[in-house]
């Protein structure tokens, strides 16, 4: 086996990764639409405490100070998204000029600053007016999205580096509409394939607007969790290619080869018969594939779960982050290996970090978090490790830049590697902070075990 480099590519990427319910704030401000987010957001019982993205980071307000905030982490590209019902109040039809000023002035800016805009047109905040006419359920939703990424795609074309159509549109299927824990809070695992399927025909409508408008880099953003049986009995070993099949292969293979794994059928009690023109849309060519990686899954068989039947088993001497997720490194490196296999795109970590907790308010500067700092390092050496058997991976993105809204689960969830006090909106380093800052000066030699 090669040996892992020391250093990473010349031309890396070196980023942190936001979004925009989660940070912005001001939600409604200058003229923008609810999205279904804030409407979710508002219905009592729906998230940690009632606690909304109304303020959030108030980072449409503070963004230059927070770009400030990326040029000392020596960050080269920053990934963000846009807020649809900023730019489009009801999701198609009139544009707000307002919003895609404000979007014009972050990219204008992080460009100045010489951080690479890496701009993803829709990260779950979906227009409210869009979800009152049945949100990704409704077909007419991937031509929504292509005339969204048209307007965007115009206004700033080739300023921004590089484009992707969608964030884990599985997690929009799966929390939203299999366990109704996402907006727009539906439990109905029967509407989940056309919703998948709408979700990758807007994907393929959004590539072909941006082709369009831009000459820049187009992809789409995947969250693959690598599947493990907890034992070898047949049944868990069945559930765990069920769970790969549903979390993983049904975007991958749908993106990729233009199909759907076989084993979906059988988990609905019906599967739609979707048009075979469908697929050429879907798999319309893109530039780049993007990974978040956060965790792997053990699974056992579990009948009495929802689709895929699958449960996860906690696994004892691991480390588990304060969302419950284990943390394991080495999967990383399987990931990017496998998606090597299956694809010749160029791969980019666009998301990868961990909530741990932290005190609400700073009491050192820089706030040391240990747990996070052991966490990129494992994780940038699986990636190095990766590089060193041959993955095109081009780039990183830290999750996230800031403490920020964790959707349902509010403030107390901490990803970032930037504390930030809610209360009072003081920004603080985190050892996390200055670790990655470190690696990032030193193109990552100074990674060691
Ligand atoms: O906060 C989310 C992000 O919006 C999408 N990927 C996973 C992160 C952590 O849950």
């Amino acid at each position: 086996m090669p040996d892992a480099p020391s250093r990473f590519p010349v031309g890396f990427l070196w980023g942190a990764a936001t979004s925009a319910y989660q940070i912005e704030g001001s939600p409604l401000a200058d003229g923008a639409g609810p999205s279904n987010w804030h409407v979710f957001a508002h219905t009592p019982g729906r998230t940690f405490r009632g606690q909304t993205a109304d303020v959030a980071c108030d980072h449409y307000r503070r963004w230059r100070e927070d770009i400030a905030l990326m040029r000392g982490l020596e960050l080269n590209a920053y990934r963000f998204s846009v807020a649809w019902a900023r730019v489009l109040p009801q999701g198609r039809g009139r544009i707000n000029p307002a919003g895609l000023a404000f979007y014009g002035r972050l990219v204008d800016a992080l460009l100045e600053s010489g951080l690479a805009p890496s701009l993803t047109l829709h990260h779950w905040d979906l227009p409210a007016a869009l979800e009152e006419r049945g949100g990704w359920l409704n077909p007419d939703a991937a031509g929504w999205f292509a005339d969204y990424a048209s307007v965007v795609a115009r206004a700033l074309g080739d300023r921004v580096a590089m484009w992707a159509t969608l964030n884990e549109p599985w997690v929009i299927m799966d929390a939203g509409y299999v366990h109704g824990v996402h907006a727009p809070g539906r439990r109905a695992p029967a509407e989940a394939p056309r919703v998948a399927h709408n979700l990758l025909r807007a994907h393929g409508a959004g590539v072909q607007a941006l082709r369009a408008e831009t000459a820049r880099p187009v992809g789409i953003v995947l969250n693959i969790e690598p599947k493990l049986a907890a034992t070898d009995d047949p049944a868990d070993v069945a559930a765990a290619a069920r769970a790969d099949a549903y979390m993983n292969r049904w975007f991958l293979e749908g993106l990729l080869r233009g199909r759907y794994p076989e084993e979906l059928r059988a988990l609905f009690c019906a599967w739609p018969g979707f048009p075979a023109g469908d697929f050429d849309l879907i798999r319309a060519p893109i530039d780049w594939l993007g990974l978040n990686y956060y965790t792997r899954g053990v699974v056992r068989h579990d009948p009495t779960a929802p689709v895929p039947h699958a449960a996860h088993v906690r696994q004892s001497g691991s480390v588990y982050t304060d969302l419950g997720w284990e943390v394991w490194p080495r999967a990383l490196t399987d990931t990017l290996l496998r998606l090597k296999q299956q694809t010749d795109l160029p791969l980019y970590i666009t998301e990868n970090g961990a909530a741990f907790p932290d005190p609400e308010v700073a009491t050192a500067d820089p706030l040391p978090d240990p747990l996070r700092v052991d966490y990129l390092r494992a994780h940038l050496l699986a990636a190095r490790e990766a590089i060193g058997q041959g993955a095109d991976l081009r780039g990183y993105f830290v999750w996230s830049l800031l403490d920020n809204c964790e959707w349902a689960a509010g403030y107390a969830k901490r990803f970032g590697i930037v504390h930030v006090d809610h209360a009072t909106q003081r920004r603080t380093l985190k050892s996390s902070g200055a670790f990655y800052r470190d690696v990032i000066a030193s193109d990552g030699a100074t990674l060691t075990a």
